[in-house]
């Protein structure tokens, strides 16, 4: 066997079930292998698709995602995607064929590449390392959240390995090494950073809980790298799971022992932790949000505000608003979430809980910073709360004379009222933020439909919000949405309804358009039980057009909704106002619907709500093949969240 079939057959062995990309001659036969090995391959028609595609099957599936593509351009095709995947802290492997000889018109330096985009670059360096260096890239993917480019180099992969090394079966998790493995010399990858620019020291007011043993926050010199090993592969540790030291879970206890409207902000490093945040905001009666990525987690409680930030509906705007503790718990508190921080009240406290210490404070000052595991941490802060001690002595103290002591450790002035509703932690059957009644105005009031608009569609043209509210009341509640970028994109996150977290794919930490349809797909495999939605407008639906053929070859039954506006409506609607041509970001029509039938799709023009009748007709079977709804949307002015985000540019 040699390296090329011994790293498919490894990562089978790690149980890859699923494998995306599109094929050329260098990574023909790692695909293979991944096939003979069992693991199923989705071929893409781009590569920038299929990293997405991977992208969001990991997201969604709760497994590493498999990128395979062929070398130079087939990586370069795949970068965005990547940057994506890397930015999200995906756990991804992508399979890149290399050439090392710079002559070669297929050279570029692939390592390079990677850690631009926050990457980390490994390479297989021979035959004898192929399978150490392939389960490596495995354990960092899947423990260290990383997106991984493994490097096959051509030269390199056609070796025999020797047999005794080649694994026969399932790889126990037990052998997946927890310290890295010999070094992997790639000569132009320093250590992996983060992405994007360099986070901002946190304010010094700030508490900081130490790293645990064997964490090493990206960015910083890990404990074991030494002189005499300087590749990439011994410079990657993977963070063990994070206990947050005592000394922290003490002062946040008091904190929210003492709050009287607390507002946990779950977030995408809180996907796993429901149960953990359910038991702890149940104990002190705070309020359930989430980020846009985490969309659904809270699903079903009384206390869901569903999406904190741009797209949060006036009730949760006006809730998070009146927190006095607000708790991003693996949530980065961004100028999405937080409406460039406009959603913290001046009194508020805000406390941040993360894996990496570097995230504390990236955003916005914070005035507690817990390192540590989310579900972990919230377990401990439970326990401490419910039993007792010194710690929880001093909390419950704070918290019983809640009018001015509470004030006193909260910062809260005079003024300050509790729930909205009038209610307050005196309120009978109520705690902390919650009431009766203020459980009465989430379910009336929360729902995005439930806010009141004027229909703004005629003419030919439906209104964006009725055209998602119908497709909401249309479509089996047992749905994965996965939206593209623009100024559409609001619509369907907001008023598209998910089950639960695993609902909802956001792939946009590097906010680029036409990944949608790919996210879908990918999202649409991981779920196959779930009617797969796919959001996208005009220009990212084109942008990404490539991958209808996917979605019809695979049989697929997706509905996808293009939201067309006949032009980049976020650009429309940026620069219109200020009297700018828009000859550059406005389009003539385009036949959408007839460009999908071309592919293969079923297709429904619409510009009404009648016309919607053909979607419940799909959907009464058989699905056969994908549907696509090309809804020509209203579009005299830009979505309201949209105004916020431009105050970020
Ligand atoms: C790859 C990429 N190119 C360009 C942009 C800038 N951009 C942001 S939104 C947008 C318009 C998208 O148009 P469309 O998909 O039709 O959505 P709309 O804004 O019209 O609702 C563009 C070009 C981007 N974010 N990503
Ligand atoms: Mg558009």
């Amino acid at each position: 066997m040699n390296v090329a079939e011994a790293v498919g057959r490894v990562l089978a062995s790690l149980g890859v079930d699923t494998a995306f990309g599109v094929v050329g001659s260098g990574n023909f036969h790692v695909t293979n292998a991944l096939v003979e090995h069992g693991v199923r391959f989705v071929a893409a028609r781009h590569e920038g698709g299929a990293a997405t595609m991977a992208d969001a099957y990991a997201r969604t599936g709760g497994r590493v995602g498999v990128l395979s593509v062929h070398q130079g351009p087939g990586l370069t095709n795949a970068m965005t995607g990547i940057t994506e995947a890397a930015k999200s802290r995906t756990p991804l492997i992508v399979l890149a064929a290399e050439v090392t000889e710079p002559r070669s018109n297929f050279f570029v330096d692939q390592a390079a590449l990677a850690t631009a985009v926050g990457a980390v670059p490994l390479r297989i360096t021979s035959a004898e390392t192929a399978v150490a260096e392939t389960v490596q890239a495995f354990h960092l993917a899947r423990d260290g959240r990383r997106t991984v480019l493994l490097n096959l180099p051509l030269e390199v992969q056609g070796r025999p390995v020797p047999t005794s090394l080649i694994p026969t079966s399932l790889i126990p998790t037990s052998l997946i090494p927890t310290s890295p493995v010999p070094a992997s010399p790639v000569p132009t990858s320093p250590v992996p950073t983060s992405p994007g620019p360099a986070s901002p020291a946190p304010p010094a007011h700030v508490s900081i809980a130490s790293a645990p043993p064997g964490h090493v926050p990206p960015g910083s010199t890990p404990r074991h790298a030494s002189p005499a090993s300087p590749s990439p592969a011994s410079l990657v540790s993977v963070p063990e799971p994070s206990e947050p030291e005592a000394r922290e879970v003490a002062r946040l206890a008091e904190l929210l022992g003492a709050a009287r409207r607390p507002v946990f902000v779950a977030g995408r490093g809180a996907r796993a932790a429901r149960l953990e945040l359910e038991e702890l905001a149940e104990r002190i009666g705070a309020l359930l949000a989430t980020s846009a990525v985490a969309k659904g987690l809270f699903r079903g409680s009384p206390w869901d505000l569903d999406v904190s930030g741009g797209f949060a509906s006036p009730l949760t705007a006006e809730l998070v608003r009146g927190a006095d503790v607000i708790v991003g718990w693996g949530c980065a508190l961004n100028m999405w979430t937080m409406r460039q921080g406009t959603l913290i009240g001046p009194e508020a406290k805000v406390v941040q809980v993360d894996l990496d210490a570097d995230a504390l404070g990236a955003h916005r000052p914070i005035d507690l910073g817990v390192v540590g595991d989310v579900a972990l941490t919230a377990r401990s802060v439970t326990t401490l709360l419910a039993g007792g001690g010194d710690d929880l002595r001093q909390a419950s103290a704070a918290r019983e004379g809640a009018g001015r002591e509470a004030s006193a450790v909260l910062g809260n002035g005079p003024g300050v009222s509790d729930a909205p509703d009038g209610s307050g932690p005196g309120t009978p059957g109520g705690t902390g933020y919650r009431s009766g009644a203020l459980a009465g105005r989430i379910a009336r009031e929360n729902r995005w439909r439930d806010v009141p608009y004027a229909d703004e569609g005629g003419e030919g043209r439906i209104d964006p919000r009725t055209l998602t509210i119908e497709l909401d009341d249309l479509l089996p509640a047992e749905r994965v949405v996965s939206v593209d970028s623009g100024n559409f994109m609001g619509y369907p996150s907001m008023f598209l309804d998910v089950p639960d977290e695993r609902g909802f794919c956001f792939t946009q930490a590097f906010q680029s358009i036409g990944l949608g349809l790919a996210t879908a797909i990918g999202a649409a495999l991981a779920q196959p039980a779930r009617l797969a939605v796919a959001a996208l407008g005009d220009g990212g639906a084109l942008m990404g057009v490539a991958e209808l053929e996917t979605v019809v070859r695979l049989g697929l039954p997706m509905v996808i909704v293009v939201y067309d506006d006949e032009g980049y409506g976020a650009e429309v609607h940026h620069f219109g106002p200020d009297g700018h041509s828009l000859d550059t970001v406005t389009f003539p029509p385009v036949d959408i619907a007839a460009i999908a039938r071309g592919f293969g799709c079923e297709a429904v023009t619409v510009r009404d709500r009648e016309d919607l009748a053909a979607v419940a007709g799909w959907l009464d079977g058989p699905r056969r093949r994908p549907l696509l709804v090309h809804a020509k949307v209203s579009g005299a002015r830009g979505s309201w969240w949209l105004e916020e985000a431009f105050r970020g540019h």
